[in-house]
């Protein structure tokens, strides 16, 4: 493969500093190398600019960091769809999972029907009137299907970039009642821990992919959230949720989507090296990223 690496060390969809350093933190973890080994071509394409606007020209808004955060993702947009017009794998490193809001304005520029798996405790769908936190973070979803502030549904002005039923959610645990009814709403598909734990991994991920595939999908975006994992093995993350997928599971998962070939993006979000012990959170994304891109197939 022809891989982009695009870092983005944004940290303005939540409330705890550090998650900006995510990037430098998996890239210290060996990223570059480890997908260079596998044959791959590997280009590091740097960092999106992240800065902080000045406090008066703010929107009026109870959604925090609201200016920066459609900056960020307009800046992103342009730069993955850039990426994959140059027929290259975007590999995006946050940063908070606000930034999936600018990867998936940029990929449906390029995807008629694309799909996405949204590995995760959380469902990361709320709206300006769910949200609990006010955190852009906990909105990216629910802003690709095209619900949410204006301005943030309507970058690269349109809007929606997802289909409902091209999404599927694997491993949540910490779902608001918001989320839960727009769940319910759009039926969208969710593997929680129950699932995962009475249908196992294999099962699941098998259920997962062919439902993509069912839907004649033209491309499936990974968007991988480390707080997925059960915090034991990502304890780097803002807001861990015990009772997690485990690290055998994880990496089971990343060699199936591996074996399928189905995937043709991905971003490894929440990385917070602050929180984190010794940078195990970043081992264990890189880790999981050298099964994504092949390491149990060579
Ligand atoms: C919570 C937390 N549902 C919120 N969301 C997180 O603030 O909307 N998403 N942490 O990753
Ligand atoms: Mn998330
Ligand atoms: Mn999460
Ligand atoms: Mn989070």
């Amino acid at each position: 493969l022809a891989i982009s690496v695009i870092g983005v060390p944004m940290d303005f969809g939540q409330s705890r500093r550090g998650v900006d350093m995510g990037p430098s933190a998996m890239r210290y973890a060996g990223a570059i190398q480890r997908l260079e080994a596998l044959g791959h071509e590997v280009k590091d394409e740097g960092d999106i600019t992240v800065e902080k606007f000045n406090t008066e020209d703010q929107l009026n808004t109870n959604l925090r960091n609201l200016n920066e955060v459609i900056e960020i993702s307009t800046k992103l947009a342009d730069k993955i769809s850039e990426v994959v017009a140059a027929k290259r794998f975007p590999l995006v490193l946050g940063g908070d999972h606000s930034i999936a809001i600018g990867t998936l304005a940029g990929l449906s520029k390029n995807y008629e029907n694309l799909g996405v798996i949204w590995y995760d405790a959380h469902a990361d769908m709320n709206t300006e009137e769910t949200s609990p936190s006010g955190n852009i973070h906990g909105m990216p979803l629910a802003v690709s299907m095209g619900l949410g502030h204006d301005a943030l549904v309507n970058i690269h002005d349109y809007a929606p970039k997802v289909k409902p039923e091209n999404i599927v959610i694997i491993g949540a645990r910490s779902v608001d009642p918001g989320e839960r009814q727009l769940i319910k709403e759009k039926g969208i598909k969710v593997f929680t821990m129950h699932e995962i734990d009475k249908l196992g991994m294999t099962e699941v991920m098998n259920q997962a992919m062919w439902y993509l595939r069912d839907r004649e999908v033209d491309g499936v975006h990974l968007s991988l959230d480390l707080d997925g994992l059960d915090p034991l093995y990502t304890p780097g993350v803002g807001t861990p949720v015990p009772g997690g997928i485990n690290y055998r599971e994880s990496h089971l998962a990343m060699e199936m989507l591996a074996s399928s070939n189905l995937i043709t993006s991905t971003e490894f979000v929440e990385v917070n090296p602050i929180l984190d012990e010794k940078n195990k959170t970043a081992d264990v994304a890189v880790g999981l990223m050298g099964s994504l891109f092949g390491e149990s197939l060579v």
